[in-house]
């Protein structure tokens, strides 16, 4: 059987990917495609994924983009390792949180990081920032609430939804917000840090959190 291949970039979305392939513990294959130099956008990735995003997974037998849905592949086919919770409310949970993550990084992230995409009007370019911040803040406060009194984000149950906002947590830091206000979402950071599969992760993306 084929290993499979996950095209990843360091330090974007497909971090959640990386780290769950790592907890499963089974070989794999992990191609790395910049954004930064547009290789994601390049027709060669095209011919991969059309939409000219990462993460995409080749399972051996097929292509699966989109982060959560790959997310919930690696869960369901790997159950030994407890990934999504076994009940009807634990997975709608699950898919509570990667539906509205996945939001937020196509709303308030893309404001902020790419306004460009947003308007094509150059002088409406720091608005469109500003407003991404803005409701960047109250979702990251939302996310914070959210956590308040849990171990992970779904409570006892460590799944497929903690690296995802891990990596949310990153671009806090990285886009220069202040998440010392988020001190629930600050504990979850540092309990994820403390996991070998995050620490394998990180180490393999050359990257921090903080
Ligand atoms: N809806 C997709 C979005 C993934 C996404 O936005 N990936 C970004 C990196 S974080 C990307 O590949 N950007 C490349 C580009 O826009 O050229 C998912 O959830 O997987």
């Amino acid at each position: 059987m084929k290993h499979p291949k996950l095209y990843y970039c360091p330090g974007h979305m497909s971090f959640a990917s990386h780290v769950i392939l790592t907890e499963i513990g089974k070989p794999f294959e992990a191609i790395t495609v910049s954004v930064k130099d547009g290789a994601t956008q390049s027709p060669e990735f095209k011919r991969i994924n059309p939409k000219g995003k990462i993460p995409v997974l080749d399972t051996g037998s097929e292509i699966l983009t989109e982060s959560a849905a790959i997310l919930y592949y690696l869960a369901l086919t790997n159950p030994e390792c407890r990934l999504v919770p076994d009940s009807a409310m634990g997975v709608s949970r699950a898919i509570e949180w990667t539906n509205w993550l996945s939001t937020i990084l196509a709303g308030p992230v893309g404001q902020h990081v790419r306004p460009e995409r947003f308007t094509n009007e150059e002088h409406a370019r720091p608005g469109v920032k500003e407003k991404g911040t803005e409701n960047l803040l109250i979702a990251y406060a939302e996310i914070n609430d959210r956590l308040a009194g849990q171990e992970w984000a779904l409570g006892d149950c460590y799944s497929i939804v903690d690296p995802t906002l891990l990596i949310f947590f990153k671009w806090g830091n990285q886009l220069k917000l202040d998440m010392s206000q988020f001190g629930h979402w600050c504990e979850h950071a540092k309990r994820m840090e403390r996991r070998p599969a995050v620490q394998a992760a990180l180490a393999a993306e050359n990257i921090s959190i903080w």
